[in-house]
């Protein structure tokens, strides 16, 4: 019991310690990933009840899995665009549109590719009568699952649920459709993870929130903050890489932490 009261009195402590530095902060830049939409339903990566925890990534999120087993990977990414439609955003996304809508300075970039944050962005801007939400959208460093892109001429369209017929064609020039998103051994969008790590490195405090932190080059975005002199907010169930080299690192679920550490 002592112990208890003990660790929710230091909790308690760090919460208002990394609201403070948020306050201060004159740049900030926010890196998410699949723990924040955890708590919308949203199964993470990695870990006990990871989508992965079955399969190996490698079995799925290639483009060697697309080109020999495509309809393995569409079911995979069916599956989890009907999942992500039943969802919505949690009082972590909105906590952090509401922080990149009122402030300037602020930049959220995202690993996740579920758009929560988007839709996150249009209702708290609304609810905040403002109307572009456009400042609350993140940089998406690993795309959109909700976008098909053609394989052949790179042609983006809407997701639409097709495959009752067999796999999915681009109406430009028959390629092959694959979601809109980054697989291992691809590099990500370069004008996106540029102005990515130009944020990063100029930001005074870097937040980072449910990721794992183990995929690069995003993994790299904090170290890139810290090297240049700013300092790390760190909101995860568990320890990562990261840990060790947060000014505050929280332990707990960003859906209750995040609404309590950004306050301004
Ligand atoms: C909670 C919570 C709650 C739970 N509250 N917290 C440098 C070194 C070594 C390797 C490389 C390197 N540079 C590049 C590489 C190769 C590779 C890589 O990084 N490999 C590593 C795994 C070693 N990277 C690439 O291939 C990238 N391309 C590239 O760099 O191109 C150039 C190049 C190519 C080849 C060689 C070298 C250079 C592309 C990476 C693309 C990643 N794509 C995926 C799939 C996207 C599509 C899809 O969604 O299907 O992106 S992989 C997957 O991992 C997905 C995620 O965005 C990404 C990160 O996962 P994330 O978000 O961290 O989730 P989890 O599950 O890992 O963690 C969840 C965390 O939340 C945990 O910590 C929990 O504790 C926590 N949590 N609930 C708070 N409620
Ligand atoms: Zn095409």
């Amino acid at each position: 019991m002592e112990r208890l009261a003990r660790l929710s009195a230091r909790l308690e402590g760090d919460v208002e310690r990394a609201n403070a530095i948020l306050k201060q902060a004159k740049e900030i830049v926010v890196l998410t990933g699949a723990g924040v939409s955890a708590e919308s339903g949203i199964p993470t990566f990695r870990g006990s009840g990871g989508l992965w925890r079955t399969r190996r990534p490698e079995e799925l999120a290639t483009p060697e899995a697309f080109r020999e087993t495509p309809d393995l990977v569409w079911e995979w990414y069916q599956w989890r665009r009907r999942l992500i439609a039943e969802c919505s955003p949690n009082a972590g996304h909105q906590a952090l549109a509401r922080l990149a809508l009122k402030r300037d300075g602020v930049t959220l970039i995202t690993q996740n590719v579920d758009g929560l944050h988007n839709r996150a962005a249009r209702t708290e801007a609304r609810a905040m009568n403002i109307a572009d939400p456009q400042a609350a959208f993140p940089l998406e460093l690993h795309g959109a699952i909700n976008r098909d892109r053609c394989s052949l001429c790179d042609r983006r369209t809407d997701g639409v649920s097709h495959h009752e017929s067999g796999l999915p064609r681009c109406n430009d020039c028959g390629g092959p459709l694959r979601p809109d998103v980054v697989w291992f051994g691809e590099t990500l969008d370069p004008v996106i993870i540029g102005a990515a790590q130009e944020v990063a490195l100029s930001a005074d405090v870097c937040l980072v929130a449910g990721t794992s932190a183990l995929v690069h080059p995003a993994a790299s975005l904090p170290s890139m903050t810290l090297r240049a002199g700013g300092v790390l907010i760190e909101v995860n169930l568990e320890d990562t890489t990261l840990t060790n080299h947060a000014e505050v690192s929280l332990k707990g679920r960003s859906a209750s932490l995040l609404p309590r550490v950004i306050t301004a």
